[in-house]
């Protein structure tokens, strides 16, 4: 069980993991830092795709001192990433990640028919946290790629969290379906996906874990709130992965997470050729960090 977001670079540092990642507009203090931090513990090597000389300068003022750093001068955002999705559908580099670019910008050339990081499977967004009020880390699905998911969606992005958490070693996850309640409730379409992913799970056509749902948030993460509503199930109060119903709420959760509970978050695109990170410009640079440590574990 992980407890700490510092715990998953163990899991690194065992496997001895070190990739390389490309940073797609490589002009971003806050993505070099996490990169140069990411860098010097070994576990990747960076190609910076961007401005040279505004990438050089904050290199310079940092003091970052990345002795093998590849950078390649691309002053159009458009073609950095164009550049940085080519690198890693042509296997050149394993992990992508956003830099000073408009997350919609990257997920479209991620997207391309042609050059793209498809694989044929659905993408998906996991992001990971470590908040006191909670025994271990939880992850939650799907804050930032899949907007209004039907339940064919659902199923793709629980298969890939899924894979995901069985590969930092949590062998069957305990998967939270959520609603607003946790009754079946005929208007609401979140409880009847819910309802229906948890029967797929135990007819074994969702493996590898273990889902319940429709449940609400408070009886997912609380033994005490699911004792009280006298709700039998072995995934209320010990999720390992929260399910919600689309962007909204996802990434209203997220937020408040963040920023009320002061949680820490490591985030990643899954289902790609290689893994994105995709953190956004409020995200801290230990966010930024350990999403890159995420990454490096997919
Ligand atoms: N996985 C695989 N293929 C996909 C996915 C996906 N998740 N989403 C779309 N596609 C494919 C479709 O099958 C289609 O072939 C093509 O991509 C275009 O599909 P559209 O027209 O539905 O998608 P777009 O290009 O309009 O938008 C795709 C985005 C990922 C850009 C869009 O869904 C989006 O804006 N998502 C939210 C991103 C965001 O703003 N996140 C920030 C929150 S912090």
């Amino acid at each position: 069980m992980y407890k700490k977001l510092s715990d998953l670079e163990r899991l690194l540092i065992n496997n001895k993991v070190s990739k390389t990642l490309a940073l797609a507009v490589s002009q971003d203090a806050f993505s070099l830092n996490a990169v140069y931090k990411a860098y010097k513990s070994g576990y990747i090597t960076p190609v910076l795709i961007g401005d040279r000389i505004m990438t050089e300068s904050i290199i310079k003022e940092n003091k970052f001192d990345f002795k093998d750093a590849r950078i390649i001068h691309e002053p159009d955002p458009e073609k950095c990433v164009e550049l940085a999705v080519k690198m890693a559908h042509e296997g050149e580099v394993q992990i992508l990640m956003k830099g000073n670019v408009p997350t919609p910008f990257l997920l479209k050339g991620v997207l391309n028919k042609d050059w793209g990081l498809r694989t044929g499977t659905l993408l998906s967004h996991i992001a990971l946290f470590e908040a006191d009020t909670y025994h271990k880390l939880i992850a939650i699905t799907d804050v930032a790629m899949n907007i209004a998911p039907n339940l064919k969606d659902k199923i793709a992005i629980v298969n890939n969290s899924v894979a995901h958490l069985n590969k930092m070693g949590i062998a069957s996850p305990k998967v939270a379906v959520l609603g607003a309640i946790e009754m079946v409730n005929e208007s609401m379409q979140a409880t009847l996906d819910a309802a229906l992913l948890s029967k797929m799970n135990q007819r074994d056509q969702i493996k590898n874990c273990i889902i319940d749902g429709p449940l609400a948030f408070d009886n997912a993460i609380s033994f005490e709130s699911a004792k009280l509503k006298k709700i039998k199930s072995a995934v209320a109060g010990d999720t390992d992965l929260l399910l919600v119903p689309d962007i909204e709420v996802g990434n209203v959760l997220y937020k408040s997470l963040v920023f009320f509970a002061k949680a820490k978050v490591a985030s990643v695109i899954l289902g790609a050729k290689v893994p994105i990170v995709l953190t956004s410009r409020s995200d801290s640079e230990e966010s930024k960090y350990y999403s890159i440590v995420l990454a490096a574990l997919a």
